[in-house]
């Protein structure tokens, strides 16, 4: 079975720009995995010799009430769903009181988390990433989902061969 990795974080980070670099325009033909359902926006990611399912998710405030209450359910299923989480910050943005929260929520899964600092072009990877350390969440990621350069290093990273 394939690896299943969920994207979380608050929204406008750039998860849905991340996965759309990694899958590419194909959608994932997940009805034969079990565990997943279809309520979710799946895709699969090929590179070299990995293939995994990544899952799109819309994006947690930290509230999460109201409209809002439906997709952050869905953001937390997808995280059941998945045996790893790439929990995606945003280097412009900073370290908020809403990424404090998903990352306290996220510790109850006991899922592999990796913070993957997203909008880090024209910062150094260490810069970006020095606030995000207070997470408690490991060595943060920097990437720049939208010029996409480091993205097949982060995959390396995600499954080593
Ligand atoms: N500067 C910069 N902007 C980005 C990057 N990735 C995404 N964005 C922008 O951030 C905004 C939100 O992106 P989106 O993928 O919709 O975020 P989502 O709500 O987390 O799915 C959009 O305007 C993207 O163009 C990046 O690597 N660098
Ligand atoms: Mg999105």
């Amino acid at each position: 079975m394939k690896p299943v990795i969920a994207l979380v974080g608050r929204p406008n980070v750039g998860k849905s720009t991340l996965f759309n670099r990694l899958t590419g325009t194909r959608d994932a033909l997940v009805a034969d995995q079990p565990g997943l359902t279809r309520d979710r926006k799946y895709g699969e990611v090929t590179f070299q010799k990995r293939s995994f399912i990544l899952i799109d998710t819309g994006g947690l405030s930290g509230e999460d009430e109201g409209i809002d209450a439906n997709m952050a359910k869905q953001s937390w299923q997808a995280v059941e769903e998945a045996d790893m989480v790439l929990f995606l910050v945003d280097a412009r943005a900073g370290l908020g009181a809403g990424d404090e929260f998903i990352a306290k929520q996220l510790r109850h899964y006991g899922k592999p988390v990796i913070v993957v600092v997203n909008k880090a072009e024209g910062l150094t990877p260490v810069m970006a990433a020095v606030e995000f350390h207070a997470l408690g969440l490991g060595e943060p990621y920097s990437i720049s989902a939208e010029h996409g350069q480091v993205i097949p290093r982060l995959i390396e990273h995600l499954i080593p061969e």
